[in-house]
């Protein structure tokens, strides 16, 4: 697991160079920025019980299919390992977020998991769309200028929907 100032010096240290001028830049930018990085993981925390229930609400509307019999979060035993799921994979994004690097999302969640799903016939695609419906959460908790003071967001709200586009990528 690296978080985004592991991950530069293990590249340069790799080369056996100081850390360059951008890097040092880079870094220092998200230090400056360090209190919307922890105001976004502490909004998406904090409201992740909705998030995870709201995104699997809209999931089966859109695909009834999934909890009629016979559907893949059909009975309680699947749905709740379906929310489970959703919980997990927001849980892990989040610590992306906080870290400022997806190593640990690709490392300890998203490894193995489109095999995982194929060997248990869970359609990874729809595992997908619930995952688009938690970033669009997400996104508007981010976004939400009460209780904040108004800044320039775009940089953490990019790098948040990036996370959510790996998982939903390495599912879907
Ligand atoms: C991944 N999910 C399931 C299992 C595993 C995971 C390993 C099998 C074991 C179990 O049932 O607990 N576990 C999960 C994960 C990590 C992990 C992400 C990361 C560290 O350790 N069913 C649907 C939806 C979708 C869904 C499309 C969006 O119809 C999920 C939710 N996952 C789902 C279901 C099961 C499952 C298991 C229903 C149960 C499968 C079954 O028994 O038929």
């Amino acid at each position: 697991v690296l978080d985004a100032f592991a991950k530069v010096i293990t590249q340069a240290d790799a080369r056996g160079e100081y850390l360059s001028a951008a890097q040092l830049d880079a870094l220092s930018a998200l230090v400056k920025d360090g209190n919307k990085r922890a105001d976004t993981v502490n909004r998406i925390t904090s409201n992740s019980s909705a998030i995870v229930a709201n995104a699997a609400r809209a999931l089966f509307a859109e695909q009834p299919q999934l909890i009629a019999p016979g559907g893949n979060a059909y009975t309680s035993r699947r749905n709740a390992a379906c929310l489970r799921d959703m919980e997990i994979i927001l849980r892990y994004v989040t610590y992306a977020i906080f870290a400022g690097d997806a190593s640990v999302l690709d490392d300890r969640c998203l490894n193995g998991l489109r095999e995982t799903y194929l060997a248990l016939g869970t359609p990874g695609a729809s595992v997908a769309v619930g995952v688009q419906k938690m970033k669009e959460a997400a996104l508007a908790l981010v976004n939400d200028p009460n209780g904040i003071t108004r800044g320039d967001c775009s940089a953490i709200v990019s790098e948040v929907s990036s996370y959510f586009d790996r998982a939903a990528a390495a599912v879907g």
